[in-house]
């Protein structure tokens, strides 16, 4: 990092400093807070825009609170790079988002300027209300708590029971609107349009001459709060304020206010620190500020792949690229979708990560974007699904985890068919422990009518999709972040419960659940050499798990190995060692691959699968002698939270 460009930020080693600068030094440090961003893009993909637009609220932030004292959770978390930056780690900035690095969500292991890893959107609401209470009944009345929490991640169920909650322990809480009109796509929605309404409310743009008027009723001298207060009331009674569905959730609404202008926003912080109950403070800011082409194009910029900054131009450093699963997934939907007009495919506020913006132009009537709102979507779906529809549900692995209980209810209990797809199922690399999905199998198979499967490769996938919209009750199919792959062969046709064998060998069996599967194929290649030939076998199933097939090696082979990206605890491999142990067979024989039970960290994909012993090395290792073999539970970095 070259220090000497970044004169105030390379020495700020605690944000307490912030106090001390002048206006003038403020604004330089946002410049250079920027600088920072646009220089880190240029070398890897990270969250851009969303970072660019909370430069000049983070430092106000920090210039009014001492938050080692004080509470701040941001949400969701990708815009906390300006709060690193200021919190002291600017130093080691430039190893953001790498293995080992500085993660790319706020992480109390880094900082104690970071209370949550708030990678899933919408709990700061919440966990600010349970620190506010907690420090209350320990007796530390004084800290000040504050949520930040973006238009996005607003409409999200549990932010408005937190609300509910709120006004009812009545203590002081400041909710921090971060209105950017941006979620990743365009917000949708009710909740959008009334956010809309308030950001051209003329308090805020002033064009009214009533707003003059009411305002200028108030003594400009005296105590800020008073006149604030009064400025408040003026505009009320003017008709002019808004925010009243938060007035009458209890909740002081103030704003919007430009979330761009330090000193304005330090006045406001300064204000609402003084009141006594829940408020709600609405920032205006614009996502991608100060980079022109974010601003103009915040979906490509949120997470954007390295680019070079030409004099205001930004120059892609690699393009194209083979396609990856979502694609493969997408078009498959797409496919789908024009073949029969039953089917319909929501997604929670992510088209664009799932890559359906094609899906969204051509078929508007059958697209759902219910934005982030994974419950909502399932039991949509299966609302749908009485109805007669077949809706596809094409959520990421780590966020259906919130509607896991309308699967079982709405869901798997009422044997409906929706089709659930697990985008970025297993390790999502940089974005680290909050976003890899590795828990789906465990979630999944627990529940009676559930087919769970995953395809081996991206054949499969297709054939799975067709296969699931064709059944009575609800399936679901697992697809990671990566290129896709095809094995060479014709791929069987799917039966339900049915595994397909890719080769046959005596001295074990290789039994691979998901697309791990061509490195097990590798695995085998390799064994081979070494004069050992072990069968290899695409599970396709978790559930109902092909017993004929998986059971009868288990029965013959002196070695079964399971292989999945997925957590072991509840997985694939526990599925095969319960239906050897139910059918009375010895599973001693029997080693599972797959991710420990403990969180594992961001970093490269490949890098992480080599240190779980996932690759085709790890994999072939499994049937080498023991001194030779690593257990997985001995690998791979983790982090304790
Ligand atoms: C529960 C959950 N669902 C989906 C996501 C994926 N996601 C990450 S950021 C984001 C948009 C958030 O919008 P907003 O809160 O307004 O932040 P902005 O990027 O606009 O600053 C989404 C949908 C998530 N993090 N958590």
């Amino acid at each position: 990092m070259a220090a000497g460009m970044h004169k105030i930020l390379s020495q700020l080693d605690s944000p307490r400093k912030l106090q001390g600068l002048s206006k003038a030094e403020l604004n330089q440090l946002a410049a250079e807070v920027r600088q920072v961003l646009c220089n880190l893009v240029s070398t890897r993909s990270a969250h851009f825009a969303s970072n660019l637009g909370v430069v000049e609220l983070c430092i106000a932030l920090h210039a009014e609170f001492d938050f080692l004292h004080d509470r701040l959770i941001w949400d969701t978390g990708h815009q906390i790079y300006p709060h690193k930056l200021i919190t002291g780690r600017y130093h080691e900035f430039s190893t953001m988002r790498m293995g080992g690095g500085l993660m790319g969500y706020p992480n109390p292991n880094e900082s104690p300027y970071d209370l949550f890893m708030t990678g899933h959107a919408g709990c700061s609401l919440a966990t600010v209300l349970g620190l506010r209470s907690g420090d209350h009944l320990r007796g530390e009345t004084d800290r000040h708590c504050v949520a930040v929490v973006g238009d996005g991640a607003f409409p999200s169920g549990i932010v408005y029971e937190a609300m509910n909650n709120a006004t009812e322990l009545k203590r002081p809480l400041l909710v921090i609107l971060n209105d950017n009109k941006m979620s990743i796509c365009p917000r949708v929605g009710g909740i959008a349009s009334y956010l809309d309404r308030l950001r051209t409310n003329t308090f805020y743009t002033g064009l009214k001459t009533e707003v003059v008027r009411a305002l200028n009723k108030v003594p400009v001298l005296g105590d800020p709060v008073e006149r604030f207060l009064a400025q408040m009331k003026e505009a009320i009674k003017a008709g002019l304020h808004g925010g009243m569905l938060f007035e009458e959730l209890g909740f002081s609404y103030i704003g919007p206010i430009d979330g761009h202008n330090i000193p304005l926003l330090r006045k406001y912080l300064r204000m609402v620190k003084k009141q006594t109950g829940p408020i709600l403070l609405h920032v205006v800011t614009e996502k991608g500020h100060g980079f022109e082409p974010a601003a103009e194009d915040p979906v490509f910029f949120h997470t954007p792949p390295a680019f070079e900054d030409h004099n205001g131009k930004a120059v892609l450093k690699t393009t194209g690229g083979k396609p990856s699963y979502t694609n493969i997934a997408r078009d498959a939907i797409l496919s789908q979708m024009k073949a029969r007009d039953d089917v319909t495919v929501m997604t929670a506020a992510m088209c664009q990560g799932t890559k359906m913006e094609p899906i969204r132009e051509e078929f508007p009537d059958r697209f759902f974007d219910t934005g982030i709102c994974e419950s909502f979507t399932v039991a949509f779906a299966a609302g749908q699904a009485k109805a007669g529809l077949r809706p596809i549900v094409n959520i990421y692995s780590t966020f259906l985890q919130r509607s896991v209980d309308q699967i079982f209810q709405e869901v798997a209990l009422q044997n409906l068919p929706v089709t659930f797809m697990l985008d970025r199922a297993g390790l999502t690399a940089p974005d680290g422990p909050t976003h890899h999905g590795l828990f789906d199998f465990g979630y999944l198979r627990i529940f009676p009518n559930m087919v769970v499967m995953a395809p081996g490769d991206a054949a499969d996938l297709p054939l799975m999709l067709d296969f699931s919209l064709n059944l009575e009750g609800p399936s679901s199919l697992r697809y990671p972040k990566t290129t896709a792959e095809t094995i060479e062969r014709t791929p069987a046709p799917i039966e339900l419960g049915r595994a397909e064998i890719l080769c046959e060998g005596s001295d074990g069996a290789i039994i691979a659940c998901g697309t791990l599967l061509p490195r097990c194929v590798e695995a085998a290649e390799q064994l081979a050499k070494e004069g050992v030939h072990v069968s290899v076998i695409n599970a396709r199933f978790v559930k109902p798990i092909d017993r004929e097939t998986i059971l009868n090696e288990v029965r013959q082979k002196p070695l079964v190995v399971t292989v999945e990206e997925a957590a072991l605890a509840g997985g694939f491999g526990s599925a095969v060692l319960e239906a050897a142990s139910d059918e009375g067979l010895s599973t001693s024989h029997i080693r599972r691959l797959g991710l420990p039970d403990r969180f594992i960290e961001h970093g490269d994909r490949n890098k992480l699968l080599a240190s779980l012993g996932l690759d085709a090395a790890g994999i072939a290792r499994a049937f080498l002698p023991d001194g030779e073999t690593s257990s997985p539970s001995e690998q791979g970095r983790s982090v304790s939270v």
